[in-house]
């Protein structure tokens, strides 16, 4: 049995979850707590206890022959977890070449692209001041590094892959911090409107962007669909004992 740890707007955690379900894998989802400032406090324990980092996303596989389970994180590092795990759907690209470039990508979108984005979440009250314009040119020219990229593919790197997974989690982030994608990349809007539509991708990204929601907390308008026949949660009252 495999057990994701994950929290309600980790992108990271995202990341996972979408992959496992394009390979068909069956995991139990944990939510870890999160609160209204973002924070992962308290710390859930097994997160605390496996992870040095203490962070999300963890994963704990009670089926493989150890001499306990095996208890992994780092969102890239269960990306290779899951395809050791089940090979097919590759989610890697085939050859050696292809396959490191399939990894620097995906790289790149944790750690090249993702940072700009980071120094966003600072400046939402001061989006007209250096950094964040800083910021939101270093996510433009991704954009556009992006788009150099699909003229010759409908995937980032050939066939569909981890790095697409990746840079559409981060991506979202990005728009709700103000570094929009705008028709100046037309391919990778385009790109966007593909991967947003595959089953695994709305089956993690509606319900957190409906967390978003019931949080009033904005939802960028590309995934605003997602908020449409969501039912209202409504406490349950207590069944009366009958007489
Ligand atoms: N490189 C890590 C990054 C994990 C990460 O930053 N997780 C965030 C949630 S998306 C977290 O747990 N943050 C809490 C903290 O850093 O204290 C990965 O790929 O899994």
């Amino acid at each position: 049995m495999l057990t994701l740890y994950s929290g309600p707007l980790s992108m990271f955690g995202a990341k996972v979850q979408i992959a496992a379900l394009e390979k068909g894998i069956a995991f139990e989802l944990v939510m870890v707590p999160f609160d209204r400032d973002d924070r992962y406090l308290p710390l859930h324990p097994e997160v605390a206890r496996i992870n040095p980092k203490k962070q999300v996303p963890v994963l704990i596989d009670t089926d493989i022959d150890l001499a306990g389970p095996l208890e992994i994180f780092d969102s890239t590092q269960l990306f290779e977890y899951l395809e050791d795990l089940k090979p097919e759907p590759a989610l890697w690209q085939r050859g050696v070449a292809p396959r490191a470039r399939t990894r620097q990508l995906e790289l790149k979108a944790d750690e090249v692209f993702f940072p700009h984005v980071i120094k966003l979440f600072g400046l939402q009250d001061d989006m007209q001041s250096a950094a964040a314009q800083a910021a939101c040119a270093g996510c433009a020219a991704f954009y556009e590094y992006l788009e150099r990229l699909l003229a010759d593919s409908d995937c980032l790197a050939g066939g569909y892959s981890y790095a697409d997974i990746a840079f559409y989690v981060a991506q979202t982030y990005a728009e709700r911090k103000g570094a929009l994608m705008t028709t100046a990349t037309p391919r990778l809007m385009a790109w966007r409107e593909r991967v947003g539509q595959r089953p695994a991708v709305v089956e993690v990204i509606a319900p957190m962007m409906q967390f978003l929601a019931s949080q009033n907390r904005g939802v960028p308008p590309h995934l605003q669909h997602h908020l449409q026949n969501v039912v209202p949660h409504r406490p349950q009252q207590p069944r009366s004992t009958p007489a």
